[in-house]
């Protein structure tokens, strides 16, 4: 049975639309069109609990949380295709803890960044934005950041090479420079957000 995605297009979902496109592996993407409320629907809420996307069904396997999606494609598809290492050793604990850092840390201050600390597209009315919220979110997203970039000091990618972990940490990244953030404190991961950009299986994730 093909690998279901449930999700629409520039959400969470993209993310592991873009893990799936560099696996190569066959999956449906499955859209859901949440002005229609397809995310509330007691047949999605099965699939997952909380009404967001994404949600991935592996056979008689159901994931949510794009972060344990992306473990479980690194684990069951990632090693041979050299997109994820092998069980066992410090590449792999490398791996599980950046891509579960990513979307537990990276991503959510920066969200709160970009809503209380910008005036982008996806902020906040000046009104409405809490200063001590901006101040907050940019201190611990600069602290990501810093880390980051110490993290891709000779080297190219997360890990040795290309990876899912890249794809889960460089989402938030390109994202966050969509809607008008500046890396130019952070010259080696502005250069590594923009080399994850440019492959082919980005550009193909809805
Ligand atoms: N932490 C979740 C975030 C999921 C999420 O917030 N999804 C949004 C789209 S980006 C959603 O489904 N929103 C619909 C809603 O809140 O009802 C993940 O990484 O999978």
């Amino acid at each position: 049975m093909a690998i279901k995605l449930y999700s629409w297009p520039r959400s969470s979902g993209t993310r592991v639309a873009w893990a799936l496109e560099e696996l190569g592996t066959p999956y449906e993407y499955v859209e859901l069109d949440p002005k229609k409320q397809e995310n509330r629907s007691s047949k999605y809420l099965a699939v997952n609990p909380h009404g967001k996307v994404p949600a991935l069904v592996d056979g008689d396997q159901r994931f949510f949380e794009s972060a344990a999606i992306l473990l479980h494609l690194g684990n069951k598809y990632g090693v041979e295709k050299n997109l994820w290492p092998a069980g066992g050793g410090q590449a792999r604990a490398d791996a599980e803890s950046w891509a579960v850092w990513a979307t537990a840390e990276l991503g959510p201050y920066m969200m709160q960044y970009l809503y209380h600390g910008l005036d982008t597209p996806v902020s906040y009315a000046p009104e409405d934005r809490s200063r001590a919220a901006a101040e907050y979110s940019l201190s611990q997203f600069n602290r990501n950041l810093d880390a980051l970039e110490s993290r891709l000091e000779g080297r190219d990618y997360l890990l040795d090479a290309f990876s899912l972990v890249d794809v889960a940490a460089a989402s938030w990244l390109i994202m966050g420079t969509m809607f008008g953030l500046k890396l130019d404190r952070h010259p080696r991961l502005a250069a590594w957000s923009k080399r994850c950009a440019e492959r082919s299986a980005f550009k193909r994730a809805r």
